[in-house]
């Protein structure tokens, strides 16, 4: 029997297309776990199936209602099937460049000071069902992002241990899974690997972390350990690690050329780049599009707003497409490496007729949220303003 937290495809997803069709007041409570609701009942939230074997849940961002992301609700990105690992054999190995190989327990880890760290993780894709033409990839609608607070070791603790050597540049961090993959021909068998900058690594809320929210780590999220890279792109955050590799030069592996990079133009010409960090970007939680509002009447437009090395400073709102941009209010107090939450409180027009909603992010650094998509970015890194169409009536 499938996880009661997860729901199939088929009945959970709201297109434009539905809402087109005028099917829209049927459709958006479905959201909710993809059961029918009678009035007033209590919308059970549930993860949405977007790929079987292996399992790609996505979030369902339109129940967002508060800064945390239960664990049972927390998107899972998964690229091959999930190894079942058991705490009690399970090793972590360090080598390469190092004064020292090392050979870790769960309990060796577990025995070092430990560093909570609330952080969001999104995946590059997210977004990634709403690009036109339609790019290939996990077709994620706005779920493929949650936050939670992550405990674990610095991983620099780990690297000061092993003693990183002066030529080491990047820390290789390979995951226990592995699988196939398809390019031109059908790569043999390789593990999940991603690299990071030995900088980067040493940042101290970097972790190898073993609980989320309170619990351990769940399967789908890494047990036991995983690496936690705030303010990065998700693929950077490496589950179910089993073995740290300094290297004296860049690494090239496939998760960072042929999946997970973008192009960045030097001197005119564009160049393979590994993804890095998340892009500045505010998301609507409430209304969804398609759904019908009552004319002239209160509405509460609500959301989430992260960035990459910065803060969120402003979200704003647009209606209609109009020139002004609202502001909205930002909830609570500014957490680093987490999301923001935000709210705008509307009156719908007493016109009766389609309005189209965009919220907008600007951070500390100036970075402003891009209203139109770059094609540099391949089919990664989705952060222009996503228009959220509602029917008032
Ligand atoms: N070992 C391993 N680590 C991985 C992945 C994976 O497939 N295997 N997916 C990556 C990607 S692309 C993302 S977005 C995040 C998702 O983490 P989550 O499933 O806990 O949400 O894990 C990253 N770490
Ligand atoms: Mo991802």
């Amino acid at each position: 029997m499938r996880d009661p937290w997860i729901s199939l495809p088929a009945s959970t997803q709201l297109h434009r297309r539905s809402f087109l069709q005028g099917a829209a007041a049927a459709t958006w409570p479905l959201l909710f776990g993809g059961r029918l609701l009678g009035q007033g009942a209590q919308p059970q939230p549930a993860l949405i199936s977007r790929q079987q074997n292996p399992d790609n849940l996505e979030f369902p961002f339109a129940s967002l209602s508060g800064f945390i992301t239960p664990n049972p609700l927390f998107y899972v990105r998964n690229h091959f099937a999930v190894p079942q690992l058991n705490g009690s054999d399970w090793r972590l190995r360090v080598g390469g460049a190092v004064q020292n190989e090392l050979t870790l327990s769960l309990a060796d880890l577990r025995a070092l000071p430990a560093r909570t760290v609330t952080a969001t993780l999104e995946c590059a894709g997210n977004g990634r069902s709403y690009l036109r033409p339609q790019a290939r990839g996990v077709q994620w609608q706005l779920g493929a992002v949650s936050n939670a607070e992550w405990t674990g070791v610095p991983l620099a603790t780990v690297l000061d241990r092993a003693g990183v050597r002066a030529a080491a540049v990047e820390v290789v961090l390979q995951g226990a899974d592995r699988g196939t993959i398809a390019t031109e021909t059908e790569l043999g068998s390789i593990h999940f690997a991603r690299s990071l900058p030995v900088a980067r690594a040493r940042h101290e809320d970097v972790l190898l972390a073993y609980r989320m929210n309170g619990a351990d780590l769940p399967t789908n999220h890494g047990f036991p350990v995983r690496v936690l890279v705030p303010d990065w792109y998700g693929m950077a955050s490496v589950k179910w690690l089993e073995r740290i590799t300094l290297v004296d030069r860049p690494f090239a592996g496939v998760f960072q050329t042929l999946d997970y990079s973008i192009f960045e133009r030097r001197e005119g010409q564009p160049q393979i780049t590994p993804l890095a960090e998340m892009q500045v970007k505010a998301q609507i939680a409430q209304p969804v599009a398609g759904q019908v509002l009552a004319a002239n009447t209160p509405v509460r437009v609500h959301g989430a707003a992260w960035t990459g090395e910065s803060h969120v400073v402003r979200v704003e709102v647009n209606v209609g497409g109009g020139r002004r941009w609202h502001d909205a209010r930002l909830l609570g107090q500014p957490v680093p490496h987490a999301w923001r939450l935000w709210e705008f409180p509307w009156r719908t027009p007493a016109q009766p007729g389609r309005v189209v909603l965009r919220a907008r992010a600007v951070d500390a650094r100036g970075h402003v949220q891009p209203l139109t998509r770059d094609t540099d970015r391949r089919n990664y890194m989705i952060n222009h303003v996503l228009p959220v169409e509602v029917e008032v009536r």
